[in-house]
């Protein structure tokens, strides 16, 4: 029997209560017979020794349970913003999510940056609003922020009682109450022609049952949001979050006899060292012994490797079996090559992965035993394998992780000793730049040329693409002239090539990452049977280089915007601040929903804003907000001297 999955993510704020929410509904389900805790690191989902130590969640964990009839495959996501990237690969894969929210510290920066990521990707969500137990709980004040900050079209399912202590719980509307049927109408009204024509005619008129079949219907769709309250410490309000995830989210069934697609949204190693690979199905069916396709696009150059096990995730955790098939999450083993977003098979339609703001910070690393060098090269080869956005980059003697923050720096700290056995050491913290193409550039070398060192005839002219397009390559020759016996497929050679110039792209004149340029390959030519693809390989960096000197760059500094609601007496001072770090801002608002304060949207260099971040509470006596967001990159105002360029990186 097929049934029908709900893939969920868990998202919040750090600390809004994720991993206790998660304990508790597997505790509901009958998975577990008893409920972990957080601070006494017990949970299911924060199963790292590192996790347990500090009680926070660092990596997505996957469990699973049974509901209505659905399978609920649930991801638990860390909610600290450097760890960021983890979510970033959840998203691709869900049908659903809940959105935790703290009744204590309500709607909290990340919440937005979340909300804002689950709208965009029309991702159904339910919003629960947790911690009522906790003194300082809110009930009004929160759904008025949530209103005004997350999204106007939130339904709250019920009412809580007894804020702020034990007692507290969540009563869901009854049926009778006129109030909020009425409430429920309009709402759905405003998206439907149909409930709208039918709540005209007569207010109350309308069946409840179509009340929530409509209620379900739009929730699917993205349309609106239902909000429960309640408490992951006591289970209040946690029975009926739980129905809402089988009524109003979409379970799926798949097609399991489609095409096999699938989506790597984690990559772990398992006790022997063997990588397990995450894989959400979309479509298909997947065997043992199975020989897979897999690769990061499609445009990239594809893998291939024999599926030797597979865990389905059932009743809390991955079970072995012998296939796994559309909607299910199972973990891979035997693909070795497979990488964290890996697509297997064809892309699923549709899915447009979520864009969070690159890493804007590095910095260079050190093994302290001089002997552990090498040792730390593999280590971080393979953390980076987990982490998407873990950046390792090389330089004559030099190793640099690209980072989101100072806890990343301490978690990569912690696992290299505790997972290697390697010590090290961290250079103070730098901003990574990147270079723009500021103009074209042309260069090639010819076969039989004096100076070209390698049988081959290559050409490519690098033009600048507008800020944010990233690098796009384009193949402009004669197709005779391209060694077809080496490559099956022009396409083949094009995704060949796109790997050698993203490749050469790493350093550019100055030594950073160029990007936002378009490189277009010019001229092509080699002699049957001595031309290879290592020839091809090893002109692309030399002629692009050429082309892209020519071009000449611009190093830029990537920008953090800054949405700041602070108390209006003191915007004089914040503005002062805020140019005195290098930023500039905007004209400062009034707006309805902020009372007393007044918004400024400020631009600053990355490396300054948590300057900014840090002087906030002391320029507005504590009651300032900032918000951050990527803003861009920005020219460095005064440019490296090319002498004194990290060339070489
Ligand atoms: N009083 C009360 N405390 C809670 C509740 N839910 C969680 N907590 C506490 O809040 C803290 C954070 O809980 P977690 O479940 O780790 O929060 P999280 O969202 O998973 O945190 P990260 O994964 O690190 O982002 C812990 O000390 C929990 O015991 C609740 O409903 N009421
Ligand atoms: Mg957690």
């Amino acid at each position: 029997m097929t049934r029908r999955t709900l893939n969920l993510g868990i998202l919040a704020h750090v600390d809004a209560g994720k991993t206790t929410l998660t304990e508790r509904l597997l505790y509901a389900a009958g998975v577990i017979g008893e409920i972990g805790s957080v601070d006494a690191g017990t949970t299911q989902t924060d199963s790292l020794a590192l996790e347990r130590r500090r009680g926070i969640t660092i990596k997505s964990a996957v469990v699973s349970f049974a509901v209505g009839g659905v399978t609920v495959n649930l991801i638990d996501t860390p909610g600290h913003p450097d760890f960021i990237a983890e979510v970033e690969r959840v998203l691709s894969v869900l049908d659903g999510a809940v959105l935790v929210i703290s009744a204590v510290e309500g709607v909290q920066p990340q919440t937005r940056v979340l909300m804002r990521a689950l709208r965009r990707l029309r991702i159904p969500a339910l919003l629960f609003v947790n911690k009522i137990d906790r003194a300082g709980a809110g009930e009004e004040r929160v759904l008025r922020a949530i209103a005004a900050r997350l999204s106007p079209a939130v339904v709250p399912m019920g009412s809580a009682s007894g804020l702020g202590t034990r007692a507290a719980g969540f009563t869901p509307w009854a049926e009778a109450d006129a109030g909020a049927r009425a409430r429920l109408a309009e709402i759905l009204a405003e998206r439907d022609e149909g409930i709208l024509a039918a709540y005209i005619d007569d207010e109350l008129g309308v069946p409840y049952a179509r009340l929530r079949q409509e209620l379900a219907a739009q929730t699917r769709r993205a349309l609106v949001y239902p909000v429960f309250l309640g408490s992951a410490a006591t289970g209040a309000g946690v029975p009926e979050l739980m129905a809402g995830l089988a009524e109003l989210l979409p379970a799926r069934t798949g097609d399991a006899g489609g095409p096999v697609s699938g989506r790597v949204f984690k990559i772990e190693r398992g006790a022997g060292g063997e990588k397990l690979a995450y894989v959400r199905m979309f479509s298909g069916t997947i065997r043992t012994r199975d020989r897979l396709r897999f690769s990061a696009s499609p445009e990239s150059r594809s893998h291939e490797g024999r599926v030797t096990a597979i865990g389905v995730f059932e009743r809390g955790t991955a079970t072995s079996r012998a296939a796994v098939s559309a909607g299910q999450i199972a973990r891979l083993r035997g693909l070795d090559e497979i990488q964290i977003g890996d697509q297997i098979g064809q892309p699923e339609p549709g899915v447009i992965p979520p864009q969070f703001a690159p890493p804007t910070l590095e910095s260079v690393i050190a093994a302290r035993r001089p002997a552990d060098r090498a040792a730390l090269h593999v280590a971080l080869g393979q953390l980076a394998e987990q982490d998407p956005l873990i950046n390792v980059r090389q330089s004559p003697g030099e190793l640099a992780v690209s980072l989101y923050g100072e806890v990343q720096k301490e978690v990569i700290q912690a696992t290299l000793a505790d997972d290697f056995g390697i010590e090290v050491t961290f250079r103070e913290t730098t901003t990574i730049c990147i270079e723009r193409p500021v103009g074209s550039g042309q260069a090639a070398e010819l076969l039989g040329a004096p100076g070209n060192p390698f049988p081959a005839t290559l050409g490519l002219r690098v033009d600048p693409a507008p800020p944010g397009s990233g690098v796009a390559f384009r193949l402009d020759v004669d197709l005779r002239s391209v060694p077809m016996y080496v490559y099956k497929t022009v396409g083949d050679f094009t995704a060949m090539m796109t790997q050698y110039v993203t490749q050469a792209l790493r350093a550019g004149p100055f030594g950073w990452q160029v990007t936002d340029c378009t490189v277009t390959m010019t001229e092509s030519g080699y002699i049957s049977p001595s031309t290879t693809a290592a020839h091809f390989r090893k002109l692309t960096p030399l002629v692009l280089m050429a082309a892209l000197d020519q071009a000449g760059t611009v190093v830029c500094e990537p920008m953090i915007r800054v949405s700041l609601e602070i108390p209006a007496e003191t915007t004089g001072s914040v503005l002062a601040a805020v140019a005195r770090l290098g930023g500039s801002a905007g004209t400062p608002a009034q707006r309805a929903d902020l009372g007393p304060l007044t918004a400024v949207q400020a631009l600053l260099p990355a490396a300054r804003a948590q300057d900014l971040q840090r002087q906030l509470p002391g320029l507005t006596s504590g009651e300032g907000v900032a918000e951050t967001s990527f803003g861009g990159y920005r020219p460095l105002a005064t440019q490296p001297e090319q002498a004194q360029s990290r060339g070489g990186r």
